[in-house]
């Protein structure tokens, strides 16, 4: 199915006019002021029936995309988040999926007060700083999806509402969407019954937006993908592959088991070589995040695309 063909036939997602409305407005407020950054984060889901008891998912928990967006506020972006519900957010990360419950941050001290452990004090002081600064400027928005088809519909309204901002605007597309499912004419309504023996799914081909995107939603945005792989040996020769046929900007090519302390960038120069960034054993004992490094390379390619 192409995308055209895909978008006329499924019933979008009834909040879609309410989120444009939203990202058009902050959009609008950091027009010429800021550059803006799409970034997409955690897996999609692909529902098996229409009042949907099952569905398929995938492992993203949306650490890549999270992460990264707070670097992109630090570097002065204003960032449009659109993450899959309930998956890891900026700042808030540090303390909803830890392995420590939140409450386990806390102490009651002599008075009866609610206050934050002094162990914990300044990690979360520097996060909560940030956070609120986030708050104040309102560079953060947040819009959320949970399956292929929210995502996809979001996806193209956002970029579209994003292309008044011409070469200002990048798109980070880090979520992990899904490549098959159920379209809806084949799609039952009610949960579906085991009574009948096993069951026989087929699924239709996700369509490749990234075509459009690159060349009609917004075609002079600054687009970066990912590519997630499990077999290292494709992951170079499918990241070029991606770069030639959809023509956008940067392939971050990424191993499953290795995704947080390695990536490669790939450009579509053949003559440019491939970039590896990675974290060293100190890194990796100390806690950096492989994004703190990622996010700066990625923001002066952007401002290198802007003078272009
Ligand atoms: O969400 P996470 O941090 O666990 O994983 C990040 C990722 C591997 C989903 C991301 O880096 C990525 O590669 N996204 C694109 C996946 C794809 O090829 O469709």
């Amino acid at each position: 199915m192409d995308p055209q063909e895909y978008f006329e036939s499924q019933i979008p997602p009834s909040n879609l006019s309410e989120v444009s409305e939203r990202v058009d407005s902050f959009v609008n407020n950091h027009f010429k002021k800021r550059k803006i950054v799409l970034v997409t984060s955690g897996g999609t889901t692909v529902p098996l029936e229409n009042q949907t008891v099952r569905f398929l998912d995938n492992f993203s928990a949306g650490t890549r995309g999270a992460t990264s967006a707070e670097f992109f506020l630090d570097a002065g972006y204003a960032v449009i988040f659109l993450h899959r519900q309930f998956s890891l957010q900026p700042y808030s990360r540090h303390y909803s999926h830890s392995k420590n419950c939140f409450l386990d941050y806390m102490k009651i001290n002599e008075k009866g007060e609610v206050h934050v452990e002094q162990k914990w004090n300044l990690n979360m002081k520097e996060v909560l700083v940030k956070y609120q600064n986030a708050k104040k400027l309102g560079t953060l928005i947040m819009i959320d999806f949970v399956t292929v088809k929210d995502y996809l519909f979001t996806l193209r309204s956002v970029t579209k509402i994003l292309s008044k901002l011409k070469k200002d605007a990048m798109l980070y597309l880090a979520a992990a969407v899904s490549d098959f499912f159920v379209p809806d004419k084949k799609m039952v309504e009610h949960k579906i019954q085991s009574d009948d023996g096993p069951l026989d799914l087929r699924l239709d081909k996700v369509p490749k937006i990234l075509s459009p995107l690159v060349k009609e939603w917004a075609p002079n945005s600054f687009v970066v993908s990912f590519k997630l792989e499990t077999d290292e040996s494709i992951l170079v020769k499918k990241s070029k592959k991606s770069l030639k046929t959809y023509g956008h900007h940067i392939v971050i090519g990424n191993i499953l088991t290795t995704r947080k302390k390695q990536v490669i960038f790939v450009y579509p120069e053949e003559d440019k070589p491939i970039l590896e960034v990675t974290l060293n054993e100190e890194e990796l004992k100390n806690g950096t995040e492989i994004e703190s490094k990622i996010i700066p390379k990625l923001v002066e390619g952007h401002n290198m695309f802007r003078i272009e």
